[in-house]
């Protein structure tokens, strides 16, 4: 019996020509591309937060919302539960994504949070087994409650630094009992407001540390899923510690956990960061540290994390491109970290949200792929760089190469980039 989504049938495959608004028509899951089912590139997920735990509220005003299971007893967790499963069932995607606090109350104390983990998951878990709804990650939320206001590993008060990491091992447990395939770092209140109050070498110390102590946790549990670093810029600090991909590089190398660790890269952060969202993929790609996405976007002219659902296929196929170019997807898939606008109230709007942006993103894979196999981009690239192919310049020294230009007299001819071409080029698969 619906608990929520009443009467809104389960979305189908219907091709362009499709007249329902409740149809894919583009999101062929069976459709193979390059090889692989749609569904096994995209690996969609849904956000359990901005889903089901959102009340809609903004700076200026609270809920917009209503929701028969938003509340703080368990019962209202199991509902919100059953309303989840209802919307993967009629979506039909293979994931989903949750923090602790998105799916149980909070309770009054540390070991409370555990007890009411352990026993949504194993309702959870129920419902996963019989729907064959699998998890992409889970995370910890160490951002939303007051004590940690100041940080949660990088706070000065170590006994916030021992809740937080108590807590990340309960949910580091409820994702391996739930075969999740990654566990998620986002450090939302990792960073500061002032340097005036701050000890910067401290806190990084201390969010080295933590992050180690994750990963030899997950050994120890023989958690076989990737640890994942989630980047962003600020908001809500004024200035966060894992700013971009380049400084989790950084961050990484410095605690000896390059090899360990990957990242989840964030469009809209990406954005915040001053970046494209594909600059961000490709250099998590080159560094070997790239794992998975959350797609949305953010409002251009805003400068806040909106949070919007994806809806520019030029844009999600340059990302898509670049995550073909790594190889595609491992453990990784693309997580809808994306809210609808507090106006959009129906449960219908929460269904039709999801559709258009998995539509978006095939549409966008589809390009990406097209593109791959046309070949004419990749060619383009690897002729502009065709003359290191045969070149040992990285093996010399400058005094080498001072003799070397010297008595061959090389004067290098600028070339042309060729970008508006491949402009062109790109546009006629998009
Ligand atoms: C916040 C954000 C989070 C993470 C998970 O901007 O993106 O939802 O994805 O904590
Ligand atoms: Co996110």
């Amino acid at each position: 019996m619906s608990v929520y989504f009443h009467d809104i049938p389960a979305i189908t495959y219907q091709g362009p020509s499709a007249t329902s608004d409740f149809a894919y028509r583009y999101y062929d899951p069976e459709r193979v591309v390059m090889g692989k089912r749609l569904k096994d590139h995209l690996r969609f997920a849904v956000a359990w937060w901005h889903g089901f735990a959102w009340p809609g509220g903004d700076p200026f005003g609270g809920q917009t919302f209503e929701r028969p299971w938003f509340g703080d007893t368990m019962e209202q967790a199991r509902l919100k539960a059953d309303a989840a499963f209802e919307l993967f069932g009629i979506l039909g995607q293979p994931f989903f994504c949750f923090h602790d606090a998105d799916i149980r109350p909070e309770g009054e104390d540390f070991a409370e949070n555990t007890s009411r983990l352990d026993e949504i998951t194993d309702y959870i878990g129920a419902k996963m087994e019989t729907t064959g709804t699998r998890l992409l990650w889970g995370t910890a939320n160490l951002f939303t409650h007051r004590r940690y206001m100041a940080g949660a590993a990088t706070n000065p008060d170590p006994d916030v630094f021992a809740f937080a990491a108590a807590t990340v091992k309960s949910c580091l447990d409820a994702t391996k009992k739930l075969g999740g395939e990654n566990y998620v770092l986002w450090g939302g209140r990792e960073g500061y407001e002032t340097l005036l109050n701050t000890d910067l070498k401290r806190e990084r110390q201390q969010a080295g540390r933590f992050l180690q102590m994750t990963v030899e946790y997950s050994k120890k549990i023989g958690f076989n899923g990737a640890i994942l670093i989630e980047p962003k810029p600020q908001e809500p600090t004024k200035h966060q510690y894992d700013f971009d991909v380049a400084t989790v590089y950084g961050f990484l190398k410095d605690f000896g956990l390059e090899d360990e660790v990957k990242v989840n890269i964030e469009q809209g952060h990406a954005i915040l960061a001053g970046h494209s969202f594909e600059h961000e993929i490709a250099l998590a790609a080159a560094l070997g540290i790239f794992g998975s996405i959350d797609m949305n976007r953010n409002d251009y002219q805003s400068g806040w994390d909106t949070d919007q659902f994806p809806n520019n296929v030029p844009e999600v196929a340059l990302a898509y491109l670049e995550i073909l170019k790594a190889g595609g997807f491992t453990t990784g898939g693309t997580n809808f970290d994306a809210k609808l606008r507090r106006q959009s109230l129906d449960p219908e709007d929460l269904v039709l949200a999801h559709v258009g942006a998995m539509d978006i993103c095939a549409r966008g894979l589809m390009a990406a792929a097209g593109l791959l196999e046309d070949g004419r981009l990749e060619a383009a690239r690897a002729a502009r760089y065709a003359g290191w192919d045969e070149s040992d310049l990285m093996q010399l020294d400058l005094d080498s190469i001072a003799e070397h230009v010297r008595s061959k007299g090389t004067n290098p001819k600028p070339r042309s980039g060729r970008q508006e071409r491949l402009e062109n080029l790109v546009n006629r698969f998009v």
